[in-house]
């Protein structure tokens, strides 16, 4: 699915701003709320999740259906055009009404969606969208409603009715929710460009390159494309809606070091500007090689997580974690655990920071931490089949992750694809769960970039499924945290036990998660778990062991900043494993990180 910009045949009108809402009462679908006008109804700004825009504890926790309501006037100089409406993320999914009827509906909380309504609209109209937050088995993230909670009395835990019902996210960070990302009106002539592929082969020693491309088109008309570069000089052309066309002395885009083309594309009287950078990436013997260089991943996990916009796009902070990044001489992230805003991927592509896509399949693990989950009194697995209580997310696990390849394969900053986060991937049944979704990832990819899936410790590595299916095994691992918290010098034991192991796969590795939370300003001569000192000697350890492992091809800490998380004994006002604070203060750490990361190449760490 195309980006949309205004171009000189598309006008993009935003929709974005203070919308009507109104928080269901039970009463919502049945009274027809988005029928007329609703009444008592808040000021929300939008796009931004709504959760903690008021100070009412109700909407915070809200569990189920809210409805966002305003006006929109078309414009007259939109007649004779295609019009589309755009929802850029609806968390967690979504009924949209125009003038009282439902015209679409859509899963999934990350990824756009978008439906014509040229037919539809009139001068004046009401636009109503309905936003469900629930998360179960059968969604992504995965969560459940807890009509029952667990109350533990007296170091045993009882099962009680829950007052009300609540979400139980199955995934460590707050389940934001709401239009959290922006709501459009485009248009586009009737013969139109509906979707553009580009692929390069990279001669490096004739320094040339030949893009392949594929335009999708609805209508008739002739087809063109133009290849300018920065300066604005047209350096290649092509006719027909399939071809390839030759760059020669062709600028590479380079992590740090970013060079965009623009893929100019005309068919009939339709246009679209593609920004494109030029790259390679594969994965050779124990390498990850982007432009045929050994890469060494530094860098993030990191969330879209803001005050008070919740997960809602926020452009200035993602400027400024960029700057950070590159202060730091941080050089990649993972998008953990969802696709970020296609504002983000352009914005890497433009500032030359390397990116790990992820769908949002986190919470693939009902035993997750031992926890057995039971059903009529028998234990369910993850992947026991549906009737007996297993996940139910298979389906939609396939939609997410062609809806994320489609959205993102043309960015230059994407080098590989993330499949899920610390699902039970060494359990009975993963590897029949997730061969198919490494296949359709692999299929839906034309620049056949490499897959993996990011695991969490388990007792056994050999009967991880990951060891079969990812091109890079990637790693969240807490020696020194949740495994051995404290005693430093017994983690740094088991750690290297463990690298023995991945050190003798055929693959390379690397880190996407270690850290240990620190309250800033909780300060110690002795370094002691919580304070700045004990987080600057956990990652002293983590990065001594790394570095005597030269398949290890990258670190990612976790996290880049202090992010909100359901409540809960073991989080002080959220995760605080963040490098910075919420509002992007450096901890200690985050001093010695630099240090490390200005003495750290992006290309050939480990020779
Ligand atoms: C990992 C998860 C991540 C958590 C992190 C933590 O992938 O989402 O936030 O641990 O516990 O299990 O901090």
């Amino acid at each position: 699915m195309l980006y949309q910009t205004n171009t000189i045949s598309r006008t993009v009108m935003s929709l974005d701003g203070v919308w009507k809402f109104k928080a269901d009462n039970g009463k919502g679908f049945e009274e027809k709320w988005y029928e007329k006008k609703l009444d008592d109804a808040l000021n929300m700004p939008v796009p931004s999740s709504y959760n903690d825009i008021t100070e009412n504890p109700e909407l915070k926790e809200h569990y189920g259906f809210v409805f966002y309501q305003r006006m929109v006037s078309v414009p007259r100089s939109f007649r004779g055009q295609r019009i589309i409406l755009r929802m850029d993320a609806v968390t967690h999914s979504a009924i949209v009404y125009l003038n009282g009827e439902e015209i679409c509906r859509h899963k999934g909380g990350f990824l756009p969606f978008e439906i014509e309504v040229t037919e539809m609209v009139k001068e004046e109209n009401l636009l109503t969208i309905a936003v469900d937050n629930r998360i179960s088995n059968e969604t992504l993230p995965v969560g459940e409603d807890s009509s029952a909670v667990s109350a533990m009395i007296g170091g045993v835990s009882h099962m009680t009715e829950a007052v009300k019902k609540r979400n139980t996210p199955k995934f460590d960070f707050f389940n934001y929710c709401g239009i959290t990302r922006s709501v459009k009106l485009y248009t586009t002539p009737f013969n139109y460009i509906k979707d553009i592929e580009v692929t390069s082969d990279v001669d490096f020693g004739q320094h040339s390159a030949e893009l392949r491309y594929h335009i999708f088109t609805e209508g008739s008309g002739d087809c063109s494309i133009r290849v300018i570069d920065r300066e604005g000089t047209e350096v290649a052309s092509s006719t027909g809606t399939e071809g390839t066309v030759e760059l020669k002395d062709v600028n590479l885009w380079e992590p740090g070091k970013s060079y965009l083309y623009t893929i100019k594309v005309t068919f009939d009287e339709d246009e679209y500007e593609l920004p494109y950078g030029v790259r390679t990436v594969e994965v050779v013997g124990k390498q990850f090689l982007i432009n045929n260089k050994p890469f060494y991943f530094k860098g993030y996990g990191k969330h879209e997580d803001t005050f008070p916009a919740g997960r809602g796009i926020n452009i200035p902070m993602n400027c400024k974690d960029i700057s950070l990044m590159k202060w730091q001489k941080a050089n990649s992230f993972r998008t953990s655990h969802y696709p970020y805003s296609e504002e983000m991927m352009r914005l890497c592509d433009e500032e030359g920071i390397v990116v790990i896509d992820e769908c949002p399949a986190v919470g693939i693990h009902l035993n997750f931490g031992g926890g057995a989950n039971f059903k009529n009194g028998a234990k369910v697995n993850t992947f026991d089949p549906p009737e007996k209580g297993g996940i139910r997310t298979f389906e939609h696990h396939k939609d997410v992750i062609r809806d994320m390849i489609n959205r993102d394969k043309n960015h230059a900053c994407v080098v590989m694809w993330s499949i899920a986060n610390e699902p039970d991937s060494a359990g009975e049944g993963a590897y029949e769960y997730f061969a198919p979704l490494f296949e359709l990832a692999r299929k839906s990819d034309p620049q056949s970039r490499p897959c993996t899936m990011v695991t969490m410790q388990v007792d056994d590595n050999t009967r991880d499924c990951s060891l079969r299916l990812s091109d890079v095994f990637c790693l969240n691992r807490y020696y020194g945290w949740y495994v051995c918290g404290g005693d430093l010098e017994t983690a740094e034991v088991l750690m290297r036990k463990e690298l023995d192991f991945w050190k003798a796969q055929d693959k390379p590795f690397m880190f996407t998660e270690y850290g240990a939370d620190t309250v800033m300003g909780l300060r110690d001569t002795i370094p002691t778990m919580f304070t700045e000192e004990y987080q600057v000697e956990y990652y002293k350890m983590n990065h001594r062991v790394m570095d005597s492992y030269k398949e290890l091809i990258g670190e990612q800490v976790w996290n880049f900043a202090d992010f909100a998380t359901s409540q809960g004994i073991i989080r002080v006002q959220g995760n605080k494993k963040g490098i910075f604070t919420r509002d992007r203060k450096p901890k200690m750490v985050a001093h010695y990180l630099k240090e490390r990361w200005e003495k750290i190449p992006d290309f050939d760490y480990k020779k």
